[in-house]
């Protein structure tokens, strides 16, 4: 999660937490430590009554597990990274571990305060190089990744709600369309609000999370065809002089593969069954989404 300081990022994390502990569609997240779920149901519960949780808030790295109907799926890292640090200087620690994450991360949330949008070319000079960097982040990223832009405290632009999408389809241009030009990378655009009403909260977490679902389904098709070509060789091979001559040689013979690869098989069906339903439930919150 990337953002400049005071874009919402605390909010946001406490917010999508509280809600995604209660469990939607199926899945829930909980936080490795008890301190840090305590701390963010707190934050969230007193966002509820409107007030925010304080600047002081500096935690930046919460150990999270996504759980879905009982079954530990995976357990991630939610770090918070402040734009400033990184545009100022790329060779502070924070610059050089978010390249790392980079190449590596499940997704990449980057939060736009919707206020400053609109908010002359002194507020929007803020963002511009937020956007830069992000942009250059990506150029580097090889496999597949979600994006989600996220344009925070979307309550307080409700009044210039269509001067803002403006403003930011202006300010996003370059993003959309380098993004737009990969295959790779998977982009969203989501106003969201946190507080007393709260709006597209589960958003930004569950588009990572599909894009990261249907990323895994993929590589297990891919193995699921790679075993199967195994046991249909195998298969084409088996028989008494099969087994003398690995016998000989010392290798595996077309019975062990045969059952191997089937093995193989059975265990990649475990692995993909249980992502198809919950990937087909998201697919449809996503439909009036932007995506790029
Ligand atoms: N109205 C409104 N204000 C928000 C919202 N999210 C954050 N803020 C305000 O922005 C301030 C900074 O938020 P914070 O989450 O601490 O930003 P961070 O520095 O990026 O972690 C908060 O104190 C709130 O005043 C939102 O959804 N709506
Ligand atoms: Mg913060």
């Amino acid at each position: 999660m990337l953002g400049q300081s005071n874009a919402g990022k605390t909010s946001y994390v406490s917010a999508m937490y509280a809600t995604m502990t209660n469990g939607v569609s199926g899945f829930t997240v909980r936080a490795e430590r008890s301190a840090d779920h305590q701390r963010l149901c707190r934050n969230a519960e007193r966002m509820r009554g409107g007030v925010y949780p304080p600047a002081t808030d500096q935690r930046s790295v919460y150990n999270l597990q996504l759980w879905h109907a009982g079954d530990r799926v995976f357990d991630f890292m939610w770090r918070d990274y402040r734009g400033g640090a990184l545009v100022e200087s790329s060779e502070s620690p924070q610059a050089m571990q978010l390249r790392t994450d980079i190449a590596n991360a499940g997704g990449l949330v980057v939060m736009i305060d919707s206020t400053e949008l609109t908010g002359g070319p002194r507020a929007r000079s803020r963002v511009r190089p937020l956007i830069a960097t992000t942009i250059r982040l990506l150029s580097t990223r090889e496999n597949i990744m979600p994006l989600v832009i996220a344009l925070t405290k979307w309550d307080l632009v409700r009044a210039s709600e269509e001067q803002t999408q403006q403003a930011a389809s202006d300010l996003l241009g370059d993003l959309v369309s380098a993004v737009g030009d990969t295959k790779h990378i998977y982009g969203t655009l989501i106003p969201i609000a946190c507080g007393a009403q709260p709006m597209n909260i589960i958003l930004p977490v569950l588009w990572c999370l599909h894009i990261g679902i249907a990323a895994s389904g993929t590589l297990l098709q891919r193995r699921l065809e790679f075993h199967q070509q195994l046991v249909d060789a195998a298969a084409a091979r088996r028989g008494f002089w099969d087994r003398t001559r690995a016998a000989w040689a010392g290798r595996p013979n077309a019975d062990q593969i045969h059952a191997y690869g089937q093995q193989q098989i059975r265990d990649d069906l475990l692995r993909i069954q249980p992502l198809i339903v919950p990937s087909q439930k998201l697919n449809s919150l996503f439909e009036p989404v932007f995506k790029f």
